[in-house]
């Protein structure tokens, strides 16, 4: 299929190790993909959904201990063990490829061997990059179909270049004791192994996209983020775009392609999904930032995806998607998650497998269980979703769950200012990975788990961006997560957001006020529109408070969170938090 001696290379190594019975590169073509679901069918590896409801659909399940991103697993591979910092673990990559080299060591035997050139973002787009990755699980291959663009035509664009991102992996014995996500940004190389859940082992995703491109993006000039980007056309068809950064789990997908309440559909409001997990963002000609969707498809969380909440998620995945750990509907042989609707199916199958109802008080579907579906599946998918220089950026918002502490939205001072409000971000933890759940941890940027350096590098990487921006956006921070002493949802959310982001664009174009506080400016609570929402504006006002004694207590965290870098930290965060401090006095 090539004659590029690099990729020739790469695969002949990887037989070598893994030892594979044979090898089929993956065309792209329907009828090899077709070939491949019916193989997995005959397995079991896929179950094909009801043809009618469901064209195209299918249902897998990923094994019982392998259900999540596993980020005590993953580690950074670089030379110098400073180079990846304190947030990653470290390992050195002559010890890791030993290691690790010696648990692919005849890992295929007997199987198949997949080889999938890809590209993240539209093939042969200045700003896209290419990958191959070579794995001996279908669903791998039928997924990256999915969410990348696969095939001949990524070899054809690559041609005798060896600018592509190697990726090997297996899913061997699914042995969780010997499971491992290894990236070797200084070789542009990823290892995963013994895994079979998404965001370990469809690799252009969070290990390419992600760990390897914000390394390569600090060394090139622009920035890989963990972003969702959306614009916003206003009654008179002005699109602004938006990127968003939440931790994962805490309303991407949701925001990405919110509806517009319907006073606002009233008045000609549309949103536009452009992307809805990460962004790669670039300075353009005309001194703005412009960001493009690396992916081809989304992998959304299922539960709570419903009419109501998401039904431009809903819809996507539609036709041609793929369920992963859902429950199984077995009188019309479809899936169903809780929060899809309140009518749980009386003859199905769990998320393990097993026969299940809902009267057995277990969840059905596992908490992260997930559909990878193709983007242009959604509704409202932008007509720049594929534009090869992607989207001008108005603002970058940051977010997070926080029961107390961030109120809904504020905005920061400057962009040396944004960046601190990023880099303080913390989050209730979510089931996106494996351990504990609802605990505050630190995630800068939502980037925590996916920073391929240091992180206090990236910190430095943002603040010099700053400098190469003329026409910087605004930068702001939201939290739809605060709660009422009974632990409820004060803030509607899901497609009341789009109330806080015109705020968030009268901002960008100065056509509102804000009230200063010691965090940054918040609107003065007239100014969120709550028409036709049965909710105050003295509730706005409590969502809106700046705790001084909270935040003092948060200032605490921040120092704590900033020592573990050391003299790494970029002088200006350390002047953000001081006067941070000075101000709450
Ligand atoms: P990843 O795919 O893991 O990166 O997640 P994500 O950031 O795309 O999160 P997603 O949009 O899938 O939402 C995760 C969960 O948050 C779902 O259970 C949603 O129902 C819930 N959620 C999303 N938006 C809101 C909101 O505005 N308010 C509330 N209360 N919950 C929300
Ligand atoms: C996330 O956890 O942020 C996701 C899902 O988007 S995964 O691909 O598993 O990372
Ligand atoms: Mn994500």
């Amino acid at each position: 299929m090539t004659n590029n001696q690099q990729v020739l290379k790469f695969v002949n190594d990887s037989v070598a190790l893994c030892k594979p019975r044979n090898v089929v590169w993956i065309t792209g073509e329907e009828a090899q993909l077709e070939e491949l679901r019916r193989e997995a069918m005959a397995t079991g590896e896929l179950v094909k959904l009801n043809e009618d409801l469901l064209p195209g659909c299918y249902l897998h399940h990923s094994a019982i201990n392998d259900v999540a991103r596993v980020e005590g697993r993953t580690f950074i591979c670089c030379k110098n063990e400073e180079d990846a910092g304190p947030i990653n673990n470290w390992m050195d990559p002559k010890e890791a490829y030993e290691k690790v080299g010696a648990i692919f060591d005849g890992a295929m035997k007997g199987k198949t061997m997949y080889v999938i050139p890809y590209s993240m973002g539209a093939v042969g787009s200045k700003f896209s990059k290419i990958g191959i990755e070579i794995t001996d699980s279908i669903y791998v291959v039928v997924s990256m179909n999915i969410m990348t663009r696969i095939g001949t035509k990524v070899l054809e664009t690559l041609g005798d270049s060896n600018d592509f991102v190697r990726g090997l992996h297996a899913k061997a014995e699914l042995d969780a004791d010997k499971r491992y996500i290894l990236h070797f940004p200084e070789d542009n190389t990823i290892w995963s192994v013994n895994s079979g859940y998404g965001g370990n082992v469809l690799l252009g995703k969070k290990c390419f996209a992600l760990r390897i491109a914000s390394f390569q993006g600090k060394n090139e000039g622009w920035m890989a983020e963990h972003m969702l980007i959306l614009g916003v056309e206003n009654p008179q068809g002005e699109v602004k775009y938006i990127a968003a950064a939440f931790p994962s789990a805490c309303g991407k997908t949701n925001l990405a392609m919110l509806i517009p309440p319907e006073l606002y559909k009233k008045k000609g409001y549309k949103v536009w999904c452009v992307g809805d997990d990460i962004a790669w963002i670039r300075v353009g000609e005309d001194g703005r930032l412009w960001a493009i969707n690396p992916e081809n498809g989304f992998f959304g969380v299922a539960p709570g995806t419903n009419m109501k909440s998401n039904p431009n998620a809903l819809m996507s995945t539609k036709k041609n998607a793929i369920f992963t750990n859902v429950v199984h509907n077995l009188a019309n042989n479809t899936v169903w998650w809780e929060g899809m609707d309140k009518n749980p199916p009386e003859d199905a199958l769990d998320w393990k497998g097993n026969r299940w109802t809902a009267a057995s008080g277990d969840k059905g579907a596992h908490p992260n269980s997930r559909f990878t579906a193709p983007a242009i599946n959604c509704p409202c998918i932008s007509s720049e979703f594929e534009a090869p220089n992607g989207v001008p950026l108005s603002a970058i918002v940051f977010g997070g769950r926080r029961a107390k502490t961030a109120p809904l939205v504020y905005q920061a001072r400057d962009w040396d200012n944004g960046v601190f409000v990023g880099s303080i971000m913390a989050s209730e933890t979510t089931a996106a990975a494996t351990g504990a759940v609802g605990v505050v941890r630190r995630d800068p940027m939502a980037m925590r788990p996916f920073v391929g350096y240091n992180m206090a590098d990236y910190f430095a990487h943002w603040i010099n961006m700053g400098k190469k921006i003329k026409n910087q956006p605004k930068i702001f921070n939201v939290n739809w997560f605060r709660t009422d002493d009974e632990g409820n949802f004060i803030w509607p959310g899901f497609g009341d957001n789009l109330r806080v982001l015109e705020w968030i664009l009268a901002r960008c174009e100065d056509k509102v006020d804000a009230v200063e506080t010691p965090i940054g400016y918040v609107p003065n609570a007239e100014d969120i529109n709550i028409e036709g929402l049965d909710i105050t504006v003295d509730t706005i006002k409590e969502l809106l408070t700046v705790d001084k004694d909270m935040w003092k207590e948060e200032t605490a965290g921040i120092e704590e969170f900033y020592a573990q870098f050391g003299d790494r930290l970029p002088k200006e965060l350390s002047a953000q938090l001081d006067a941070l401090k000075a101000a709450l006095k």
